[in-house]
């Protein structure tokens, strides 16, 4: 049985790029923040070979900036974020929690600081304008509040030096992790930046106007043909090695970020301002119950993770698997899970209930990359 197909519409928003990615042959797409984002070009593990020994152009402009403009755009974004801004950098990236008036996550984007009064929150698969737009008018802070025409093109992969050098100048190689500069294309500034999701290196493009993707696309692919340049896009078998989480697969708003793994992301006490600072502070003196962790699931491929498959001991459910795939490289099914504290010790054997049977399962130390 073939699986059922999406039904285009107006609603499911296509992007800049999308013309390039079906040219390339992509061979299935999800939804993120209502709009189209590649799956799989080839096959998930030919691209997995692929992004770990080349370079890949991927159209990620799903992930929407909401950006924040105006005398009150950096209280507003310290409101928003248990990690402390006070330190942040115009040209600085910062892969920030956000949370609720309860501690629970809402998104978990990058912040990229343009200024001290203009920030873009690139997020994650959820409807964060809202939330930021409700903040702004119930604090009634002096920010303007709205999603531009911003469109992410990461490159990621061993070559993603070499083929950035060759469209954007030799300066792109002095970009540090997690930092950004101005570049120019076809006499149109964009900011580039060192990041990406993915753990194989590259670079993200914030392709301002959407009349530049395909020009950009295309010289990208030109500039690359001898580096073995394909599209690509986000991988979940590198992802899930490199325990990189997807928000509403991996975490919800259930979940604090201590639960998720992402203290080492906050700065609680400090982050003054901070919507959901009490309450964090409050759980944060217990701990967290139950906490992300790298499972293997022993014994052959499993499917595609679409719901999560629960975790027990002995009869008990003590967590559950959220993302899981066969790893090439490990020679065993991956997978990220949340569990309970009684069970999330390094080498604690647990079973998971995939679709196609119980397996034997052991909790990981870390992740694999
Ligand atoms: N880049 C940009 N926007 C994004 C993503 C991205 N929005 C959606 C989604 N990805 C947000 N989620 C993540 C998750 C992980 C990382 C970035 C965004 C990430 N984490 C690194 C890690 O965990 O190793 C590094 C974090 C750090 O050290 O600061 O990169 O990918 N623009």
């Amino acid at each position: 049985m073939s699986a059922p197909l999406l039904s285009p519409s107006r609603r499911l928003r296509r992007t800049p790029f999308s013309d390039g990615v079906e040219a390339a042959g992509v061979k299935a797409y999800t939804v993120y923040n209502h709009m189209l984002l590649p799956t799989v070009f080839r096959s998930v593990e030919e691209d997995y070979r692929h992004l770990k020994e080349a370079v890949q152009i991927w159209d990620v402009a799903c992930e929407r900036q909401v950006e924040l403009r105006g005398p009150d755009a950096g209280r507003l974004m310290q409101m928003l974020t248990p990690r402390d801004l006070t330190r942040t950098m115009r040209g600085q990236c910062l892969y920030v929690p956000i949370v609720d008036g309860t501690g629970g996550m809402l998104n978990d984007p990058v912040a990229v600081k343009l200024a001290e009064d203009r920030w873009w929150i690139s997020i994650a698969d959820s409807d964060l304008l809202y939330w930021v737009n409700g903040v702004a008018h119930g604090w009634r802070l002096d920010v303007m509040v709205d999603e531009p025409d911003v469109s992410p093109l990461a490159i990621q992969g061993p070559k993603a030096d070499d083929l950035m050098a060759r469209v954007f100048g030799e300066e792109v190689r002095d970009i540090r992790f997690f930092r950004f500069g101005h570049f120019e294309f076809q006499g149109r500034d964009l900011a580039v930046a060192r990041s990406g999701y993915s753990k194989q290196g590259g670079f993200e493009i914030y392709v301002e106007g959407a009349d530049l993707a395909m020009p950009l696309w295309n010289a990208l692919m030109e500039a690359g043909a001898d580096l073995d340049v394909r599209a690509g896009c986000p991988n979940l078998i590198e992802r899930v090695e490199g325990g990189l989480l997807s928000y509403g697969n991996d975490m919800t708003d259930d979940n604090t970020p201590h639960e998720c793994g992402l203290g080492r992301f906050c700065n609680t006490a400090s982050a003054i301002g901070c919507i959901g600072r009490d309450a964090l502070l409050r759980v944060a003196k217990e701990g967290p119950v139950q906490q992300i962790r790298a499972i293997a699931i022993d014994g052959p491929p499993v499917g595609l993770c679409d719901r999560w498959w629960p975790v027990r001991a002995g009869g008990d459910v003590v967590g559950r698997v959220s993302s899981a795939a066969w790893s090439p490289d490990f020679g065993t099914n991956v997978a990220i899970g949340m569990v309970r504290m009684t069970h999330w010790d390094a080498g604690t054997t647990l079973e998971v209930e995939t679709p196609d049977g119980v397996r034997q399962a052991e909790v990981q130390a870390g992740f694999w990359a």
